[in-house]
């Protein structure tokens, strides 16, 4: 498949679905094909299917025509996931992707399986939206779908900053700015516009960081009771591990929080020199060299230690 074109001949009903707790990437790519298929294929019944996307996406076009229940009793000539890694990271609409007549699944998981009946998958990109947008009539990109793509490629680029951006990538954004988007409330608003007590936790969690291995590991941390006070949740603490990792001279950076008593989320970044997938796969959880999570039982100080061996196992090359 070179065009979505190809495989939209003689489909009257589209259904559209992303990944559980959907981030920028998702909603956009979603989003995207969604209003791209209103617009030029208004002979086709397209219905999207999201778990509540996060209030800061709120200006794309079309959010208020968002599914966010799925009672799997439509059959579909044709579903497509977008950013799904997994089918068993399929969000709500399960039942209507193993229903539906044909399935296509267009993402940018180097780990994907291939779960549809028809694959594009670009591991090697940095986002669904510019694999999406490759499948698209470049002509036929209004600034509504330009705003949809754009969100999920700088959101997925940390803003044109991960390795993944290339430039292919910067041809695309620039293809989608000539449609008049402003780009700066997007990139500001969705993705670095904090409230304020998401500043002050980050501030707080910045200020009690621990510096450990001569200063090549930074941790971060929040405990239960700390979350409780601030009132927040983890969709606040976005961007927290990203900025310990920018400390100078750290090999790599964990930021942990206690979701419950004694039950810790755990984010791992890497600066190169440690590959923090293999920590975070020990652990059972997984991501990639640079990123990766995982979940612990134990107090603060069990996991601290229990990570810090790995980082510096790697470190001296053990
Ligand atoms: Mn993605």
């Amino acid at each position: 498949m070179n065009r979505i074109a190809d495989i939209l001949e003689n489909i009257k009903t589209v259904g559209i679905a992303g990944h559980v707790r959907p981030d920028g990437d998702c909603v956009g790519s979603c989003m995207g094909l969604y209003l791209y298929l209103k617009e030029w294929y208004p002979q086709i019944e397209a219905d999207v299917y999201l778990d509540r996307p996060r209030e800061v996406f709120s200006y794309l076009s079309g959010m208020d025509e968002i599914r966010t229940e799925c009672s799997g009793e439509k059959e579909y000539d044709l579903f497509i996931t977008l950013d799904v890694s997994s089918l068993d990271r399929l969000a709500l609409a399960g039942t209507c992707f193993e229903k539906a007549k044909n399935t296509l699944c267009i993402d940018h998981h180097v780990s994907n399986p291939g779960f549809a009946k028809i694959n594009h998958i670009e591991g090697d990109v940095g986002s669904a939206c510019e694999v999406l947008y490759t499948l698209l009539e470049p002509e036929k990109v209004t600034r509504p779908i330009a705003e949809a793509l754009y969100t999920g490629m700088i959101h997925d680029t940390g803003v044109f900053q991960y390795s993944s951006t290339t430039p292919r990538t910067m041809r695309i954004a620039a293809c989608l700015m000539e449609t008049g988007l402003d780009f700066k409330r997007i990139i500001e608003s969705s993705f670095y516009e904090k409230t304020y007590v998401q500043n002050q936790v980050m501030g707080r969690v910045l200020a009690e960081s621990i510096l450990i291995m001569d200063g090549a590991f930074i941790i971060g941390y929040l405990k239960h009771k700390d979350m409780d006070f601030y009132g927040i949740t983890s969709k606040d603490l976005d961007g927290i591990v990203s900025q310990l990792r920018l400390t100078k001279g750290v090999a790599a950076a964990m930021f942990l929080y206690e979701y419950a008593s004694q039950s810790f989320k755990v984010s791992l970044r890497s600066n190169g020199n440690v590959d923090v997938s293999k920590i975070a796969v020990y652990f059972g959880g997984g991501g990639h060299m640079y990123a990766a999570g995982f979940e612990m039982q134990g107090t603060l100080y069990d996991v601290i230690n229990n990570v810090s061996q790995h980082v510096e196992r790697q470190l001296s090359g053990e």
